[in-house]
Order: C-alpha cells, then sequence, then structure tokens
C-alpha cells in the first residue's frame, strides 16, 4: 500500500513504503535528489524488462512467428498505455523516440525545416533547456526563420506580457518547457497555447520535467506537440515519446528513412519510389528499443496507480518544506525560482554564498547526498541570471522523504560554517 489511507481521508503517498519498491535502494544509502536528471526504477520495471529478454525476445512487426507476434502485441500496447498517460485520442498519435530530445529533433527537422521560410518566427523562452534550443536555432539557421526568447519575470515565472508582446502573425511556432529544469517554475501552457493558436501558429511543449510529476493531459492543454523522456518517469533510458496531433503527424514528412517506417518501396523506371507506414511507425525507423517501450509503458502503469495527482501534492510538500529548510540558512543562500510552491515543481536551485557549485556539489557527496551542478543544460538562464558558474540543484521525486531534506539542510548548514 503506497497511498496511507486513514478512515475515508487519503493522507497522501507513503515514501518510505514506495521506496522498498525500488531495488536501488537496498544497495546504496544515498540520498538520491538528482531526479530531475534521471530517476530510479521500480521493480515492476526491471522485471518486465527481464522478462521480454527471456520470454518474448523477438523483433517486432518482421515476422510470423509467436515469439515476433508476442513482442508486437506487447511494443503496440505499450503506445496504447502512453497515450492514455496523457489522455491522447489515438494511440497512432504516441512515436516512441529515443528521448525528449530526439522528439523536439523530430518535430524540427520534419516540420520545421519544410515549412517555415524567412520571415516567420519561432518563440522560445530563456528558460529552455538546450535540448528546445538549439533544434530551433538550428532550424533558424537553416530557413532564415527568427528565433525570439521570452523573459523571465524577477520571482522567476514566466514573462507572459513579454510573450504576449513576441506573438504576432509572423509566429509559426511557440516551443516551451511546461517545468523549467532550473526554476522548478511550471508554465501556463494552456493559456500560452490558446494565444499561439490565435495567430495560427503551433504549440510544441517539452514535458520532460512536468509529464513525470504532474497530470498532463494533451486535450485539456489544447496543444500541438509534446515530448518527454521515460528515464525521468521510472523508465528506462533510451526511450522517450513525442505525442503530436494526427493531422500535424499525417501531413509530416519522416525524420528518419529506413525499415518499418515504410509501406512498401518500388524501383520504377530507374527511380526509388517509396510509400510511407501508417502513423507512428512513419516516425520509428528501424528495429527500436522494444525493452524499452515495454519498460516504460511498466513505469507508467506504476505512475498511474499511485497517481498523479498525489505525487504533485507530495512534492509540493516537499518543496515547500525544503524552501522553509533552505530559508533557515539566510544570507548564506541563494535559492533561484518562485517562493510560492504552487507556481514550481520539486526542482530548488541555490548557490551558497562565494562556493563554486561543484564545490558545494562534492562536499554533499561526502554526505551521500547526490545533486546536480552546473549549467544544468540552461546555460542562457545562468547567464540571464548572472551566474556564471552555474547552480546547484536539488530535484525530488515520490521516493524522496522529509527527513531526506533535513539531511540536505544539516549538510548545507554545516558547509557554510566551514566555508563561511
Ligand atoms: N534535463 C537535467 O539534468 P533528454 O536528455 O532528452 O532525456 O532530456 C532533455 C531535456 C529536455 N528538457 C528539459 C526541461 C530537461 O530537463 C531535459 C533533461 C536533464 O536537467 C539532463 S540535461
Amino acid at each position: 500500500m503506497n497511498v496511507v489511507i486513514i478512515g475515508e481521508k487519503r493522507m497522501g503517498l507513503d515514501p518510505y513504503s514506495i521506496k522498498k519498491d525500488f531495488p536501488i535502494f537496498s544497495h546504496t544509502d544515498i540520498i538520491y535528489l538528482d531526479n530531475a536528471a534521471t530517476t530510479h526504477k521500480p521493480r515492476v520495471v526491471v522485471e518486465a524488462i527481464k522478462r521480454f529478454y527471456e520470454e518474448y525476445n523477438a523483433n517486432i512487426h518482421r515476422g510470423l512467428h509467436e515469439l515476433s507476434q508476442k513482442a508486437s502485441e506487447a511494443y503496440e500496447n505499450a503506445h496504447e498505455v502512453l497515450s492514455k498517460f496523457i489522455n491522447a485520442r489515438d494511440w497512432r498519435e504516441v512515436v516512441f523516440t529515443r528521448n525528449t530530445t530526439e522528439g523536439i529533433n523530430l518535430v524540427a527537422y520534419s516540420w520545421g525545416l519544410r515549412n517555415l521560410k524567412p520571415d516567420d518566427e519561432i518563440v522560445t523562452t530563456i528558460m529552455d533547456h538546450h535540448s528546445n534550443l538549439i533544434p530551433w536555432y538550428l532550424v533558424s539557421k537553416n530557413t532564415g526563420a527568427k528565433l525570439k526568447l521570452v523573459r523571465i519575470r524577477n520571482d522567476g515565472t514566466l514573462d507572459y506580457q513579454h510573450f504576449e508582446s513576441l506573438l504576432s502573425d509572423k509566429t509559426r511556432l511557440v516551443a516551451v518547457t511546461m517545468m523549467s529544469n532550473v526554476l522548478g517554475t511550471i508554465v501556463d501552457v494552456r493559456y500560452l497555447a490558446r494565444k499561439a493558436h490565435s495567430v495560427d501558429a503551433l504549440i510544441l511543449v517539452d514535458g520532460a520535467q512536468s509529464v513525470p510529476h504532474m497530470p498532463v493531459d494533451v486535450r485539456e492543454l489544447e496543444i500541438d506537440f509534446l515530448a518527454f523522456s521515460g528515464h525521468k518517469m521510472l523508465g528506462p533510458t533510451g526511450i522517450g515519446v513525442l505525442w503530436g496531433r494526427k493531422d500535424l503527424l499525417e501531413e509530416m514528412e519522416p525524420f528518419l528513412g529506413g525499415g518499418d517506417m515504410i509501406r512498401a518501396v518500388h524501383w520504377r523506371e530507374g527511380k526509388i519510389e517509396a510509400i510511407w507506414n501508417n502513423l507512428p511507425w512513419k516516425f520509428e525507423a528501424g528495429t527500436p528499443h522494444i525493452a524499452g517501450g515495454i519498460g516504460l509503458a511498466e513505469a507508467a502503469r506504476y505512475l498511474q496507480k499511485i497517481g498523479l495527482d498525489e505525487i504533485r501534492n507530495h512534492e509540493k510538500k516537499l518543496t515547500k518544506y525544503a524552501l522553509k529548510r533552505l530559508s533557515e540558512l539566510g544570507e548564506k543562500i541563494q535559492v533561484y525560482g518562485p517562493l510560492d510552491p504552487e507556481k514550481r515543481g520539486g526542482i530548488i536551485s541555490f548557490n551558497l554564498s562565494k562556493l563554486n557549485p561543484h564545490v558545494t556539489a562534492t562536499l554533499l557527496d561526502s554526505y551521500r547526498i547526490a545533486v546536480r551542478s552546473g549549467f544544468h543544460c540552461a546555460q542562457p538562464l545562468h547567464e540571464y541570471l548572472g551566474l556564471k558558474e552555474g547552480s546547484v540543484r536539488a530535484s525530488f521525486y515520490l521516493y524522496n522523504t522529509f527527513e531526506e531534506i533535513d539531511k540536505l539542510f544539516k549538510a548545507l548548514n554545516e558547509i557554510s560554517e566551514n566555508f563561511p
């Protein structure tokens, strides 16, 4: 039982019992606060992958034999599970990619390069990850389209007024993160989607940090594309999702060419003639990460069983508590991002005065606390904030406890006393 219920009242999830579902926590006592980088895997995910390799390993869509049929069915079913996870209309709108980065690049190459012209504009934000900046930078270099960046306000939230001022009938795409991997800022994607559509632009959402931590419903958000990674939501590395509106995916040309993305290839009058496969296979060229897809579906089932609302609530409480404890360090610490836990996820970046973030992270490691330090693949944001050396980042998930936050506080307090 991972959710504590007293009488009829749900008391939130129990991270101590959740920890027992994760084999890694019986092998190490490290306090893991690096969940924005990647997350641990519950036993059910590891076992689903093991079952595939041990019991029905085969290639998909390439054999009439029993094993291939079974593998194909499980892999196709994984698309269905993920489509329900984000409330897509149709499982065929779910394309398995390697990760968020590949999903965004797929749209950049298949849609951006073919559709954008020199007068067009792409709007993204200063707090976006390199994965949602560089593909659009490349597209703008290749097409001449202009790239515009929305600022953030002093409290770390998106400057919606600035966004509106950048939007015009030249805007063809809004590419935006739903949660900053540095500030934890949650972006009102539905609002941006409505505004983008009002000027006939599309909206692509980077869901790498939001999809694992809160309910994300592509229909309710009224968005056009959503990319996210399996490894940040308890699934394996090397598998991710690009969801796209079916009519858009149908219109787009394939990203990669090869096996399975093709229905037929003919050699006629000295020329190749190719007919693309149906969605989603049109965008899944070559043998895919079959075990990864199966493992990701198991991760999604596990998260749904606990409940994304429960997870969001737990992280909100952890964040509120962590912000309070860190504020006890007073002048010795600078914490970035919104102070209101309603406006942010379980990601807190900070610096201890005068200490290089890598030094702080290394010292925390000696306390057996895992955090990340540096630019977190969001260097423009750090430059915008004047943080030349980057920041230290603690990021939480469903298995983190208040006790662990106390230990983080204690360690930071000792470090700041030793290195005033
Ligand atoms: N951020 C972090 O430590 P990939 O690497 O493709 O799975 O995810 C890319 C990505 C895209 N958008 C956001 C908002 C992200 O946070 C990430 C990954 C990790 O912050 C690794 S750099």
